[in-house]
């Protein structure tokens, strides 16, 4: 069985790009408090979902990526890893669930798995769910075909971020176009796992884009049921290594209208957080962010220490979930 997640309907699916530029330009206060409200409207606001991220298989990636430290084609100091027997990654998927997660996410550095690797993930989510987590993977592009088999293996969500307006996105990646975003987000749903996709702040994107980006996301029918929106890691050696830093109440904002276009979903406070000052997380949660990456690493870049999250959270009397 996969976690029964899938959204109710009668949500807005046609929010206008101008619509949704108008609340970003609201009044900081107008918008955070518009945001907060809707989140209270649809969950506790005291909780916060907590999922632990494990990179399956590390860097070599043929993709192009401008922001991505596991592109093959950027130097970027990674040491690349084989895919990880499945005895190792039911090990982390334990230490996970002794510190609190409730979902395990798998990643892998590929363009698009081949159906053998897909035979070794498929043991991987069937292993990590048998210890009772929610499963979660992300592989690049999959075809029908691999969706309908991850499904059957019981995997829970599947993550493919379309992380920025479908006009920047050329700016961002040349290896692949938005629309093979769209169809493997298709064959996720299609196959009747959540969908688990969101994008990136900082790549030197507008405020436009942003609104672009979240356009896309809200117009899905239904909305995707994890909304990840990451900040910018800027790693050295990838071309996005000295991108402006986003301002703080840009990200704040950017996770308010999120909030208020997909009231049912969960939105994560997603990669950059090392970087976010407590008061900023605060402030995130306040605008309706519900979900965040937990552990002391993402995928290859840090993270938080847990000890650190066990601290904001308690100073902010939130409960993990
Ligand atoms: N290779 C697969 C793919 O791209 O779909 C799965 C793994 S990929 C690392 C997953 C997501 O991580 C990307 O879509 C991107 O949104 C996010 N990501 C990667 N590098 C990042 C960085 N430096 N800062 C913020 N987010 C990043
Ligand atoms: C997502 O939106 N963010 C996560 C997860 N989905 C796979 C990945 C963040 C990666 C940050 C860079 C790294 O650690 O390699
Ligand atoms: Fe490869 Fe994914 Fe990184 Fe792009 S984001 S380079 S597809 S691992």
């Amino acid at each position: 069985m996969n976690a029964p997640a899938t959204l109710p309907a009668g949500l807005r699916h046609d929010w206008t790009r101008e619509e949704i530029e108008a609340l970003f330009a609201l009044p900081f206060a107008d918008l955070v408090f518009e945001a907060a409200r809707v989140h209270r409207e649809n969950f506790n606001p005291n909780e916060v979902q907590v999922s632990t991220l494990l990179s399956i298989k590390t860097g070599a990636c043929p993709e192009d990526c401008a922001y991505c430290p596991q592109s093959v084609r950027y130097d970027t100091g990674l040491e690349r890893e084989a895919l990880m027997a499945v005895d190792k990654v039911v090990a982390e998927a334990r230490k996970a669930r002794a510190n609190g997660a409730s979902r395990f996410c798998m990643g892998a550095a590929w363009r698009s798995p081949k159906d053998r690797q897909l035979d070794v993930v498929i043991e991987m989510v069937k292993a990590v769910k048998a210890e009772g987590l929610e499963t979660c993977c992300t592989l690049g592009m999959l075809t029908a075909e691999q969706a309908a088999r991850l499904a059957e293996a019981g995997l829970d969500y599947y993550n493919h971020n379309i992380d920025t307006s479908p006009e920047h996105y050329q700016d961002i990646i040349t290896t692949r176009g938005f629309e093979d975003r769209l169809n493997t987000l298709q064959n996720v749903r299609d196959a009747g796992i959540n969908v688990c996709c969101g994008g990136i702040v900082g790549l030197g994107e507008d405020q436009s884009d942003r609104a672009g980006m979240l356009q896309v996301l809200a117009s899905m029918d239904p909305h995707p049921e994890s909304v990840p929106i990451n900040q910018l890691v800027a790693v050295e050696g990838t071309p996005l290594a000295e991108a402006p830093p986003v301002d703080p109440l840009d990200f704040v904002r950017t996770i308010a209208v999120a909030r208020i276009l997909m009231p049912k979903s969960h939105v994560r406070l997603s990669a950059g957080r090392t970087a976010m000052s407590d008061e900023m997380q605060a402030l995130c949660f306040l605008a309706g962010a519900n979900s965040i990456f937990y552990g002391d690493k993402l995928l290859t870049t840090p993270n938080p220490e847990s000890s650190r999250d066990m601290q904001l959270f308690a100073r902010l009397g939130v409960k993990a979930v």
